[in-house]
């Protein structure tokens, strides 16, 4: 789990504190979930928080992140869209002298004194779980289509990267059609709809890997829909564990994930705390890559997390 004690900071952060919280948008439950644990901490360690919704362009981030230096907030935090792009409104925080905490998807930058520290799970990993998982369940042979997430998001990018790994090692096992849908799940209905119809009504596909459970559960309608059992029919693999997804499992209609902790805001307050009181030794990555989970546990998670 996660490094830091969320107690700490609670004590640690002076009241006056203004951190400015540029998001990526409102595209997942996975990422609605994200945005409410930043607010519920900030508000419970007295912090003024300024959230900025991006609506998924990087422009409206740049945009906000520059207010943020012209209000001289105390921190920013920064959940990019896309990791390219990033160099110059960093130089200019850092050139104010407001740390930066990058959180969930990556930036590529050269200079890594552009940021405090990143905070996210390790991507390629979550796609090399999924990946076994689901190797291991067809004995290696399967026709898969996938739902990409947002193009130039490191979720996107790594998850792929990390699943494509693992088929390598498998020669009866591919990819037969893969696009794009955004990481929202009326996209994943409506690409997972042409490739039911490009793939004979959805005969020749044995598997759908979405890089997020929000694209699955629009694809998961789009499998029914087209008169075919999903969770049998076709296979569902994805990432996030958000409670629709687990329901979804224990409903038998989707077979596996890797879950994605979205309580972020503590540990993003506790390192910008820990950094404000002097803390020099701040570490540039903290992981917080989650578990895969299945249909075995899936209705006792799901309980667990909604508290029916
Ligand atoms: O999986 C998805 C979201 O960047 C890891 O973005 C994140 C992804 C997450 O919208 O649901």
């Amino acid at each position: 789990m996660l490094a830091l004690s969320s107690s700490l900071a609670l004590s640690s952060l002076a009241r006056a504190t203004t951190i400015g919280f540029s998001q990526v948008g409102s595209e997942s439950g996975w990422r609605s979930s994200f945005s409410e644990s930043v607010k519920r901490e900030a508000s419970a360690r007295n912090i003024e928080l300024k959230f900025a919704d991006a609506q998924q362009k990087q422009e409206n981030q740049i945009r906000a992140v520059r207010g943020f230096i012209a209000q001289r907030v105390d921190a920013i935090i920064i959940a990019p869209v896309v990791e390219t792009g990033w160099a110059p409104v960093l130089r200019e925080a850092k050139r104010a002298r407001i740390p930066v905490v990058i959180v969930d998807r990556n930036v590529q930058v050269n200079d890594d004194s552009l940021y405090l520290t990143r905070i996210a799970s390790d991507f390629t990993e979550e796609g090399r779980k999924i990946a076994n998982w689901l190797m291991q369940k067809t004995d290696g042979k399967c026709n898969i289509v996938e739902l990409q997430g947002t193009v130039g998001a490191t979720a996107a990018i790594d998850r792929a990267k990390g699943f494509n790994e693992v088929l390598s090692a498998h020669p009866n096992a591919k990819i037969i059609r893969s696009q794009t849908a955004e990481f929202t799940r009326s996209k994943g209905k409506e690409v997972m709809e042409s490739f039911l119809k490009a793939e004979q009504g959805g005969r020749n596909i044995c598997a759908l890997w979405a890089h997020n459970d929000e694209m699955a559960l629009g694809a998961i309608q789009a499998i029914k829909e087209a008169g075919l059992k999903p969770g049998q029919d076709i296979l569902v693999v994805a990432v996030d564990g958000v409670p629709d997804y687990f329901k979804a499992m224990a409903d038998g209609e989707a077979n596996a994930t890797v879950e994605l902790d979205p309580h972020l805001g503590g540990p993003a307050f506790d390192v910008i705390a820990a950094y404000l009181n002097g803390d020099k030794d701040i570490a540039k990555y903290i992981n917080n890559t989650g578990e895969l989970f299945s249909q075995d546990t899936a209705a006792a998670e799901y309980q667990q997390r909604t508290n029916k």
